[in-house]
């Protein structure tokens, strides 16, 4: 069966500075890879404070946005972009609940964090915030466009 990379799904997922600080990265890469999602895209950054405020724009209003902000921007993060067949709704499923003590073992949070404050990974929450955060984060050609041998054997 032939996959048109074009028409596939993309999220945007990062990886937060108590992840890569906690040597998590390969860890949770890991995770995506052998599910059988496909990495389109990948850097490490540390963002600016007005780069975070804009990433979580939609969180202004909430007593702890200034903190999250002041966590995002305080060291590297690992932004991806991660394609693949319902990867938006799935990586959130791989990823667990926001608050750590609320996500099931078996997912990234549940796993591996204990706090809300500190729960290592970010995930975009649907199609228009996944397009909005990959524009946010990368340039168009920094996304890859591969065909990845494992792709004929995942679908
Ligand atoms: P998710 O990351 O699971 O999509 P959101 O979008 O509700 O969850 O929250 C974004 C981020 O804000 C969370 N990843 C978490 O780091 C932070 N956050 C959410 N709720 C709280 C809270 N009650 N206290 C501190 N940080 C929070």
């Amino acid at each position: 069966q032939e996959v048109h990379a074009a028409e596939m799904e993309r999220t945007f997922i990062a990886i937060k500075p108590d992840g890569v600080q906690r040597g998590l990265i390969a860890e949770i890469i890991s995770r995506f890879e052998r599910k059988g999602f496909k990495l389109v895209a990948v850097k490490l950054v540390v963002p600016s404070k007005e780069f975070a405020q804009k990433h979580y724009h939609d969180l202004k209003e909430r007593p702890f946005f200034n903190g999250l902000c002041d966590f995002l921007s305080s060291g590297p993060v690992l932004a991806m972009v991660w394609e693949g067949e319902g990867v938006i709704k799935y990586g959130r499923k791989l990823i667990g609940a926001t608050d750590p003590q609320k996500s099931e073992p078996g997912t990234i949070r549940g796993d591996l964090a204990v706090v809300v404050g500190r729960n290592i990974i970010h995930g975009s929450d649907g199609l228009e915030t996944a397009k909005d955060e990959i524009n946010l984060w990368f340039k168009p050609e920094e996304l890859v466009s591969y065909t990845s041998n494992a792709q004929k054997w995942v679908y």
